[in-house]
C-alpha cells in the first residue's frame, strides 16, 4: 500500500478528527476489532508491489470475476501470476473504524474520483439529494458516457465489492441465446456448479425470510406480483445468510449486544453499493484469497494499465500508471509479460483494446473489437404501494427474490425486488429489471480526447421499459397503485440512463476464439464480462465466472505446457 493510501477519504472534506474525535474513533476501531474476530474482517489480502522492468510469466489486468478465476486456476496449475488492479486494496479501516461507508452517509470512499455522489436513486420526493464528497479513489465508479452512466466496482475484488451479491444461474433453456457458441451441457454439468462453489453461493433460510422485518419489502413485492399471476423465485446470494440472521435482533436464538444485533450490521446497516464491511463473501474472501494462499499470486492495487504492445523479444510490454488516492500518477512502470489476461471488465477491457488497436499498439486486433456491447437490458422503476402494504423502515440491502417473466416472448423481463433502505417507511417497491433488449453499442477511440466513447442511445432503452411494463403495469392495475415519479428525476418514472451490468465489447467467438484467445496476438487473452454479448437473462456474475472457469481450463490444457 502506498503511503498516500492512509489518507482519510473524509466526508465533504470535513473528516476532521481532532484528538477527542481520534480517541473516540479508536474506541470504535477497538470495539469493532473485537467484534470483527467473530464477524471476520472485510479484507485482509496482502498488498503486492509490481516493479518497473519486471519480467513476468503471466500478468492479469483487473481483479474482478474473470481475473480472480484466471489467477486461481493458473496458480493451481503451477504458474506464477501477477495481478494489477486500478482500484484500492480495501483492507484498512478509516478513522471511523470502517473500511466502507454506507449508503446513507456517503463520503470519499463511496465514489471513484468524483466530487459529488451519483446515486442510482438520486431524487426523493422530486428533489435531488446527491451530495458533495472529497475526490478519492472510492469503490464505486459511475462512469459517464454520452447517454449512459455505467456503474462498476473499483478495487481488489472488482464488482464483487459493490454488487448486490445476487448469484443467479440462468435457466438452461435460455443459455443458447446468451452464448451461442458454448455447449450448454458442459456449462450446466461442470462450470456453473464449479463457479457456484468457488463463489460460496448460499440460499436464504426461507422460514426466516417469512418472519424477518428486514424482508418485509420483498414479501410485499412477492404478494403484489403473485396477485397478478407472476412467478417470484428466490434467488441465491454470496452474502452469508447465517451472518445476516445474527444482524437481525428479531432472529430467535441469537443474543444481542447492548440491545443491538449479535454482530456488527452490514446488510442491515444500509451497506451494499459502497461496499459491505461484513457478511459479503466478495472475491477477496473467495477466489482471490484462495489464489493468494497458493503463494504464487501477487496483487498490486492502484495501478492503471494504459498500454499493451509486443515486446522487443518475446511477450508483451505492458505500461501502467501507479496512482495515489486522488488519482494522480505517481509513477509510470513498464513490465514484460509472456502472457497477458485482460480482465478489466466489459468497459475496461473494451476501452483498453479499442485504444491499443487505434493507436497502433496492437494494430492487428479484429475490427469487431469494441462491438456487441449491451446493458443486460437494465432499467429501474418503483411503485407506490397502498398504505396497507408498508415495505418497512429496516430493509436488508441484499435482494433475495425476483419476478420472472422471461417466458413472455416479445417482452422478456426478470425483475429483482430491490431494497430501498432509507431508514424510514416509504411504502415504495423498487425493482431492477433485466430485459431482452436487442440494441448493441460500440466503443470507439476518440483521437481528439484520447478517450473512448460508447455510442449507446438512451432511447434504445424504450424496448426495456416496454418489457418491464408488462410486469408492473398489470401489478399497478390490480393493486390500484401508481409508479413513483420522484426517484429518478422530477416527474420521471424510469431509471433508464444507467446500467449495473455492462456486458460485451470483445465478444467470444467473434473478437476472440471460442475460449477468449486474441488470435492475432498469441499469449493475449480476454477473460471477463466483455466476452458476453450484451445479456445474460439474469444478473451476470455467475455466468461471467462460469465462462471464465470453462475458458481457463482449456487455456491451461493447451497453452501452458
Ligand atoms: P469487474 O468485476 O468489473 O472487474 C474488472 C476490474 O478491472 C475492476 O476491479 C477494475 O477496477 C479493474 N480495471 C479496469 N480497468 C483497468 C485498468 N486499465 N488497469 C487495471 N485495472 C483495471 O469485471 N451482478 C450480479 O450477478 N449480481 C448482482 O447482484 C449484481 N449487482 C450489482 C450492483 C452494482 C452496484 C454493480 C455496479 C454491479 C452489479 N452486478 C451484479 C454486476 C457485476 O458486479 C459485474 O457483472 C461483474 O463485476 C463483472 O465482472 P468482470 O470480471 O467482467
Amino acid at each position: 500500500m502506498s503511503g498516500t493510501e492512509a489518507e482519510t477519504p473524509g466526508n465533504g472534506g470535513i473528516n476532521t478528527f481532532g484528538r477527542r474525535g481520534f480517541l473516540a474513533a479508536t474506541g470504535v476501531i477497538l470495539g469493532s476489532a473485537v467484534l470483527a474476530k467473530k464477524a471476520s474482517p472485510a479484507n485482509a489480502l496482502p498488498v503486492g508491489t509490481i516493479t518497473d522492468g519486471a519480467q513476468l510469466p503471466i500478468l492479469v489486468i483487473g481483479s474482478g470475476y474473470g481475473g480472480a478465476v484466471a489467477a486461481l486456476r493458473l496458480a493451481q496449475a503451477g504458474q506464477s501470476v501477477a495481478i494489477v488492479e486500478m482500484g484500492m486494496s480495501w483492507s484498512q479501516p478509516a478513522p471511523d473504524g470502517k473500511i466502507f461507508c454506507n449508503m446513507l452517509s456517503p463520503d470519499g470512499r463511496s465514489y471513484w474520483l468524483r466530487t459529488q455522489t451519483a446515486q442510482p436513486v438520486s431524487y426523493f420526493l422530486g428533489a435531488a439529494f446527491d451530495k458533495t464528497i472529497p475526490k478519492y479513489t472510492g469503490v464505486l465508479d459511475a462512469e459517464q458516457f454520452s447517454q449512459i452512466r455505467v456503474y462498476q466496482g473499483r478495487g481488489v475484488g472488482g464488482g464483487s465489492l459493490v454488487n448486490g451479491g445476487m448469484a443467479v444461474t440462468p435457466q438452461q433453456q435460455y443459455f443458447p441465446s446468451i452464448l451461442p457458441s458454448v455447449d450448454p451441457a458442459e456449462m450446466y454439468a461442470t462450470y456453473y456448479p464449479r463457479a457456484n462453489a468457488g463463489l460460496k453461493v448460499n440460499n436464504i433460510d426461507q422460514a426466516w425470510f417469512e418472519t424477518a422485518d428486514c424482508y418485509q419489502f420483498a414479501r410485499v413485492g412477492r404478494e403484489t406480483a403473485q396477485a397478478s399471476g407472476f412467478n417470484t423465485p428466490f434467488v441465491p446470494n454470496v452474502y452469508d445468510f447465517n451472518y445476516m440472521k445474527q444482524e437481525d435482533i428479531t432472529t430467535p436464538g441469537f443474543g444481542s449486544i447492548g440491545g443491538g444485533s449479535a454482530v456488527p450490521r452490514s446488510a442491515l446497516n444500509s451497506e451494499v453499493i459502497y461496499g459491505n464491511n461484513y457478511g459479503k463473501q466478495s472475491l477477496d474472501k473467495t477466489y482471490l484469497a484462495a489464489a493468494v494462499a497458493t503463494g504464487k499470486v501477487s496483487i498490486t492495487p492502484q495501478h492503471v494499465v494504459t498500454k499493451v504492445t509486443p515486446a522487443a523479444g518475446t511477450g508483451y510490454a505492458v505500461t501502467m500508471n501507479q496512482i495515489d488516492t486522488s488519482g494522480n500518477t505517481i509513477a509510470t512502470k513498464t513490465v514484460t509479460a509472456q502472457k497477458v489476461f485482460f480482465a478489466a471488465g466489459s468497459v475496461g477491457t473494451s476501452k483498453l483494446l479499442v485504444t491499443q488497436k487505434a493507436t497502433g499498439a496492437l494494430p492487428n486486433l479484429p475490427t469487431s473489437i469494441g462491438t456487441g456491447w449491451g446493458n443486460n437490458g437494465n432499467v429501474m422503476v418503483a411503485r407506490a404501494n397502498q398504505p396497507a402494504l408498508p415495505t418497512g423502515s429496516l430493509q436488508s440491502c441484499i435482494p433475495v427474490m425476483g419476478i420472472d417473466n422471461w417466458s413472455s416472448v416479445g417482452g422478456r423481463a426478470f425483475a429483482e425486488i430491490s431494497p430501498f433502505p432509507t431508514g424510514i417507511e416509504t411504502f415504495a417497491s423498487l425493482y431492477l429489471a433485466i430485459t431482452e433488449n436487442p440494441n448493441r453499442g460500440t466503443f470507439s477511440y476518440n483521437s481528439s480526447t484520447g478517450g473512448v466513447d460508447l455510442n449507446w442511445q438512451q432511447a434504445w432503452n424504450q424496448v426495456s421499459i416496454d418489457a418491464a411494463s408488462r410486469i408492473f403495469d398489470p401489478i399497478n392495475v390490480k393493486q390500484g397503485t401508481i409508479y413513483r415519479t420522484d426517484l429518478f428525476g422530477f416527474f420521471k418514472t424510469w431509471g433508464d440512463d444507467f446500467a449495473y451490468h455492462p456486458l460485451g465489447g470483445c465478444v467470444l467467438n467473434q473478437s476472440t476464439d471460442n475460449y477468449g484467445r486474441l488470435q492475432s496476438y498469441p499469449g493475449l487473452y480476454v477473460i471477463d464480462g466483455s466476452l458476453i454479448p450484451g445479456c445474460t437473462t439474469v444478473n451476470p456474475f455467475v455466468t461471467i465466472t462460469a465462462l471464465a472457469e470453462r475458458n481457463i481450463e482449456n487455456i491451461i490444457a493447451n497453452d501452458m505446457k
